[in-house]
């Protein structure tokens, strides 16, 4: 079997990026405090009593895919202060979101922020890779998209830990779903409640199955280049009442600014003014 390596927190940027670069992902210790993931498990916890398992698309590969036993939702900026401080603005994540996705855009936003809380009987998700969802920009030098799965629940193996397959970064560009899982290819992103898997958006990688009778808990935060169109319409759930009482970086990333890019083009604009102007 394929291994992931973790490392701490405090470890240097360039050893976080290394790995990354090797592996495709690499798993970082403590990228929540005890405090912290408590804090978003509190206010998630009305909605995850009330959310029922499956997505209801009508659409069979999106609910194979979504997983008929996993607990998913978005809009988590609305759910939760502690979401936004703690895991949307989460400042190792955000160090490295900046290296991978800064040489192709002058900004990011949030891509989806989305409970993935994988339930007992779950099968594992078919493989694939989160760019696919841009097939027409995708380009082999750049990420477009850079992804963390916050473990607020320990990940195990046998629990639904995300499953990667190292290496599958440096395979040529191509919409992959559905990649063959061959035993000795696989790593099961096991950790410690409170670590992140950080990865790219260009490897391989799945929910696992869930063998257990317990729910495997995470939180997936993704950023994509802020001249693609996120996933998650984020200002169609943070609201504007709500974006106002967040910290501005914050509302920045969920929609409530607009793109500049290099070349001088102006998009996202509100009255050909940048959206941020509605805060004062
Ligand atoms: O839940 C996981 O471990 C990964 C899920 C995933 O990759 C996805 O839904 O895009």
């Amino acid at each position: 079997m394929a291994t992931l390596t973790t490392v701490d927190r405090d470890a240097p940027l360039g050893e976080i990026l290394a790995h990354l670069h090797r592996d495709g992902g690499v798993i970082v210790q403590d990228l929540l405090s005890e405090e912290a993931r408590l804090a978003i498990i509190d206010d998630l916890a009305g909605a995850m009593e009330v959310i029922e398992p499956g997505s209801k698309s009508g659409l069979e590969q999106w609910e194979l895919f979504h997983g008929r036993e996993t607990i998913r939702f978005c809009g988590l900026a609305a759910r939760s202060r502690a979401f936004v401080e703690h895991a949307l603005l989460e400042p190792v994540f955000r160090a490295v979101t900046d290296h991978e996705l800064l040489g192709g855009c002058t900004s990011y936003w949030l891509n989806t922020g989305q409970v993935m809380a994988v339930g007992p009987g779950e099968t594992a998700q078919y493989l694939h890779r989160d760019e696919g969802n841009w097939p027409e920009a995708i380009n082999a030098e750049q990420e477009l998209t850079i992804s963390c799965m916050f473990a607020l629940s320990e990940f195990t193996q046998a629990n639904g830990a995300t499953v990667v397959v190292p290496g599958t970064h440096k395979l040529p560009p191509g919409v992959t779903r559905g990649y063959e899982v061959i035993d000795d290819d696989v790593a099961y992103a096991e950790m410690s409640a409170g670590a992140g898997l950080i990865y790219s958006g260009k490897v391989i990688h799945g929910a696992g199955a869930n063998i257990t009778d317990q729910l495997r808990y995470g939180v997936h935060v993704s950023f994509v280049a802020g001249w693609l169109r996120p996933e998650e319409a984020s200002p169609l759930q943070v609201d504007r009442v709500c974006a106002a009482g967040l910290p501005e970086e914050a509302r920045r990333l969920l929609g409530w600014s607009s793109y500049h890019s290099e070349g001088g083009g102006r998009t996202w604009l509100v009255d050909f003014e940048d959206a941020a102007d509605l805060f004062g």
